[in-house]
């Protein structure tokens, strides 16, 4: 699987739950596959992606918040993986598309192919953790943990492989901005 085949996949198991992007290639996989007003596409601040989701999912409780990390990202921000395991929100859901390079600038080596962050993940304490690189076992997990108490973290281990005719994200910061909020407070 791409980055793409994973949001194909994972896009198609949801209606209106917020879902919190990491910044690059990821939102724009997904804005093209499906733009959907719960969908927050972070354009810059990279790492940052997990911080909103657990923000989000604290004051919405009773929503499942998805976030879709990289593998780059999160090595970025890592202190966050242990913030979300301590506030525990069970209703986040952690997804991290690992193909183990910065693609969006350039396919430089990440250290994922080296450091196993679903470990990571684990020893920080989030009680719910799958590391998986088939559609099935995705669809398998992502299903598990959209039913199950959180907070989870998905490794997808995945195909550093970017479609260049994939177009940028056209909503302005701002726009984006306000039609999550009016969603995710609806
Ligand atoms: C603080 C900061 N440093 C660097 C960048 C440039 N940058 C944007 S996306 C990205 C790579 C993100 O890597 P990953 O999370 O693995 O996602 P991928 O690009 O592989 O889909 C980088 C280095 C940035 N936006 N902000
Ligand atoms: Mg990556």
């Amino acid at each position: 699987m791409n980055g793409t085949d994973v949001f194909n996949e994972i896009l198609a198991h949801l209606k209106d739950e917020p879902v919190v992007h990491a910044n690059g290639f990821i939102g724009r996989e997904s804005f093209n596959v499906k733009d959907r007003k719960a969908s927050f596409y972070m354009i810059g601040s990279m790492g940052l992606a997990s911080s909103i989701g657990l923000g989000v999912a604290l004051s919405q409780p009773d929503k499942k918040v998805i976030v879709m990390d990289g593998d780059g990202n999160v090595l970025m921000a890592m202190g966050t993986l242990a913030m979300i395991a301590a506030a525990a929100p069970k209703n986040l859901v952690h997804v991290v598309i690992d193909n183990e390079v910065y693609e969006s600038t350039g396919k430089q080596r990440s250290l994922s192919s080296e450091v196993a962050l679903e470990e990571v993940a684990r020893a920080t304490g989030y009680p719910r953790v799958a590391k998986v690189s088939t559609r099935d076992e995705l669809n398998d997990a992502f299903k598990k943990f959209m039913n199950s108490e959180g907070p989870s973290f998905l490794l997808v281990k995945a195909k550093p492989e970017f479609d260049h005719g994939t177009g940028r994200v056209t909503h302005t910061p701002e726009e984006i901005t306000d039609r999550f909020m009016e969603a995710v407070n609806r």
